[in-house]
């Protein structure tokens, strides 16, 4: 086991080893990519909608497609991916080491991570919340009825620290039943070691779904954290982290002008000049990221715009269902709204 101490002495040397944006053979991680030829993304150990191993064996979810809009940009094509999977406390190490070059993992953003481990948050692809789940026949409806409750919930995550903060303002008691991954949380709940299972809201559909049956279970309707998931790459490494940022980017853009998988082709003609911009007919086109100038075309072309990737993924056209919410575009009454591409 890794202890906090020895956690930190890691982030630490890690810090210290990619400040200058170089790994330990002194190259950055966009040359040590393309001299791979794939780029190493860390996913979960399986979590339905957001990275998951299909029946033959694919990873899909909206966080495999980010890694795969990011392999389209960088390599011209979205299938050289290493799909390397993590637990929620094995997935930092794995970045700082330079195990992997990217974290595409339902991981939320939060200050002590962000300030204290070495590493950059590159935006928000899915905006959650903590929730609670419970059988239909506790015959509980609010998360406040829960007072002596036990609560099933995995280690490494900051959902630990949501739920102490939230029984301890309210006043009222509970019992963890912690596990390490994520299969052994949900058949905790399944098997009754617990009352409750808690987790991200998305977390919550997704183990829905895994349940024998997935009607003996009922979300609270409590949200009691803000939970805004992301991808993540080591600091010192700012031409990698801005071609992260602006992978993340385009995909909104694209959503937000209109350009599809389908129409793009078509699009690449457009007079309008922001489509163009995007698509790397006009304006800063590759130069400021040191990648091809048909890198936005390629995410679009190869992977789509963020609403097919949503859609695809978690929401209409997948097993979650899950409505777009505040992950709609800020045009659309949500709060996604990316930098333009200019
Ligand atoms: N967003 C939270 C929770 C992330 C998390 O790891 N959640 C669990 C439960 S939904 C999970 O994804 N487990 C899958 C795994 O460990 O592979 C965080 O960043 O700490």
């Amino acid at each position: 086991m890794v202890s906090k101490k020895s956690t930190l002495g890691l982030a630490v040397i890690s810090a210290v080893l990619f400040a200058s944006g170089a790994n330990a053979e002194g190259e950055s991680t966009l040359d040590k990519v393309k001299k791979a030829g794939v780029i190493s993304c860390g996913v979960s150990t399986g979590l339905p909608g957001f990275s998951n191993p299909n029946a033959e064996g694919q990873w899909e979810g909206i966080d495999v497609e980010f890694c795969q809009a990011m392999a389209a940009a960088v390599l011209g094509d979205k299938n050289k991916v290493k799909y390397v999977p993590l637990t929620a406390k094995e997935r930092f190490t794995a970045l700082q080491s330079g195990e992997i070059d990217v974290l595409s993992r339902n991981t939320t953003w939060t200050l002590q991570r962000d300030g204290t481990l070495g590493l950059n948050f590159v935006g928000v692809n899915y905006y959650d919340g903590q929730g609670f789940m419970v059988k239909k026949d506790l015959g509980v409806n609010s998360a406040l009825e829960l007072d002596g409750a036990s609560v099933c919930v995995q280690s490494g995550t900051t959902t630990e620290l949501n739920l102490s903060d939230y029984f301890r303002s309210n006043g009222i008691s509970f019992k963890p039943v912690v596990y390490d991954t994520y299969d052994a949380t949900v058949k905790g709940f399944e098997s009754g070691r617990c009352d409750t299972l808690t987790t991200d809201q998305s977390g919550l559909y997704a183990s829905r779904i895994k349940l024998a049956d997935p009607n003996s279970a009922v979300v609270l309707p409590e949200i009691i954290s803000k939970e805004p998931l992301g991808p993540v790459v080591r600091q010192g490494d700012d031409n990698w982290f801005n071609i992260a940022k602006w992978t993340l980017n385009t995909m909104i853009n694209a959503e937000e002008f209109g350009i599809t998988q389908a129409n793009v082709d078509e699009m690449v003609k457009s007079k309008d000049p922001n489509i163009r911009r995007i698509l790397g007919q006009d304006g800063p086109k590759g130069q400021g990221l040191n990648l091809n100038d048909d890198w936005g075309y390629q995410i679009i072309k190869q992977v789509g715009n963020y609403d097919e990737s949503f859609q695809r993924t978690v929401g209409e056209g997948s097993p979650l269902q899950i409505q777009r919410g505040v992950n709609a575009l800020w045009t659309d009454g949500g709060i996604l709204y990316a930098p333009p591409i200019r």
